[in-house]
């Protein structure tokens, strides 16, 4: 396999779509041996086909703002490979999104639903609408517009769309609300629902529960804890927030949160109410983080900058893709950070991921650490299958379980010679090679 024509070819085929070649370059130089070995992968061109969608829908979503002005936003859902089930991945509304990150994290969607061991293809969609301070009517009306296209294309053996940026429980009704009344039918189409109606217990906690139990698996080949370790954090969303309930639990501190407009830094640890006081901050929608420390003086408000330049032990960026680059890991390295656990999809950059490679410290590419939502998901779709719920012990002992399995993998396939275990590799090994096989049964399609 010639990784640099591929990728050549691909940028021709789809000029500046920087973030998805990101993506697709990651994946390719770790799985290059892997191909090489097994002929048969190239044969029947799995590459080529595997780096495509199968499909993308773009859609116009008109609404009406409170002040009766008619908005118009895109939509999309890019349907990428369902080799191993239906196509499974949220949907991300925020201004930055376009199609060159919804194929980015779709593709990455592929090979981290492979690792957790379900049943689920790879999608992902969303729109460049904007949730920041809009009403929960209007809020209402974009996800009813957006559902009455999208519902064309989903259902629950098919495409089963989730939460991401911006969108959580609240747009997560509304757009089922809209689903059912136009299907007439009650099914578990989306996941993230509420508990009333078909939600699962531990799916709004399990990204940031998933991606600390699997940065204690990490600690745990060093024969070491959370306990006493001090905790960076980026973002004050839903996963920041589920991180951060996980890492005080196991005995470390949490010493930042941080959101565009800068970061929080606070050395008394970021617990209890302050963590439910960081959920109140973001549903006023107002997009920053400095209110906390009005509420908290003890805590300092950083403007403008990045959580990465505090003394910490272990750093979980659990915001946004491309937030901690080159400069951000040499600071955590002088600094003596041991573990870097991605909560976000594609938080490092390819060079801060080449420093955290070299000084040969743990390090966890998303796609295996916060695996966990859509691991809860899939386990949301089994309950809604079985008309049943289990309770919040057996969805949270199922998730450590799958956490587990998925360090296990990527020690599997990530190994050095030396003992080093490159996550990466392994993950982006093990996630690929369960993919490429269910492709080869499956024929050229
Ligand atoms: P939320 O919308 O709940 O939170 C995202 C947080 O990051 C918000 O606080 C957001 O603020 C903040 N943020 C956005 N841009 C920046 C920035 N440049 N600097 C600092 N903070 C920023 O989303 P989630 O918590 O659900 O998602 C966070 C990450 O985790 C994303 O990468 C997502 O793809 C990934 N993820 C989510 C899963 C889930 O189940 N929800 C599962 C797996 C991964 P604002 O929006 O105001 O800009
Ligand atoms: O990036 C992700 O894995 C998610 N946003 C969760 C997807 C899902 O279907 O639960």
């Amino acid at each position: 396999m010639n990784v640099e024509q591929i990728l050549n070819n691909l940028e021709k085929k789809h000029p500046g779509e920087v973030e998805y070649l990101q993506a697709v370059r990651e994946v390719l130089e770790s799985i290059e041996d892997v191909v090489n070995e097994n002929p048969q992968f190239e044969a029947n061109g799995i590459i080529d086909r595997v780096v495509e969608p199968d499909r993308i829908l773009t859609f116009k979503v008109p609404w009406l703002s409170d002040d009766g002005k008619v908005n118009v936003n895109l939509g999309y859902r890019v349907q990428f490979n369902n080799a191993i089930g239906p196509y499974k991945g949220g949907l991300r509304f925020h201004p930055s999104v376009n199609l060159s990150i919804l194929k980015f994290l779709g593709f990455e969607q592929i090979f981290k639903n492979s690792l957790t061991t379900l049943p689920l293809g790879g999608g992902k969609g969303g729109s460049d609408f904007d949730p920041k301070g809009k009403s929960d009517r209007e809020v209402m009306h974009f996800c009813q517009s957006f559902m009455m296209e999208l519902q064309a294309i989903i259902g629950p053996d098919t495409d089963v769309p989730a939460g991401d940026i911006g969108v959580g429980g609240g747009e997560i009704g509304f757009m089922y609300g809209m689903y059912k009344k136009i299907r007439k039918e009650h099914t578990g189409v989306l996941t993230g629902k509420g508990l009333d109606w078909g939600g699962s217990l531990i799916r709004p906690e399990a990204t940031g529960f998933g991606t600390v139990y699997f940065a204690k698996e990490m600690l745990a080949t060093k024969e070491d804890s959370f306990e006493g370790k001090r905790v960076a954090i980026s973002g004050f969303g839903n996963v920041a927030w589920g991180a951060a309930t996980k890492v005080t639990e196991l005995g470390g501190k949490v010493v930042t949160i941080s959101g565009p407009d800068g970061y929080i830094y606070d050395e008394a640890g970021i617990s209890g109410d302050k963590i439910e006081y960081m959920l109140e901050l973001r549903a006023t929608n107002n997009d920053i983080v400095k209110p906390y420390a009005d509420e908290f003086p003890e805590a300092k408000f950083v403007a403008g900058s990045r959580p990465w330049e505090v003394k910490v032990d272990v750093a979980l960026p659990c915001a946004t893709q491309n937030e901690l680059d080159e400069n951000d890991a040499k600071t955590l390295m002088a600094n003596g950070c041991m573990c870097i656990g991605e909560g976000a999809n594609m938080p490092c950059t390819p060079e801060a991921i080449e420093v955290f490679l070299e000084n040969k410290v743990l390090y966890s590419p998303g796609k295996a650490s916060n695996a966990g939502g859509v691991a809860t998901s899939g386990l949301e779709m089994s309950q809604n299958s079985m008309k049943y719920s289990w309770s919040e012990k057996e969805v949270d002992d199922k998730l450590h379980r799958i956490m587990k399995d998925i360090h296990d993998q990527c020690v599997k396939h990530g190994t050095d010679e030396d003992g080093f275990v490159n996550y990466m590799k392994g993950a982006n090994i093990a996630g690929f090679l369960k993919v490429a096989n269910s492709m080869l049964d499956q024929g050229i399609l």
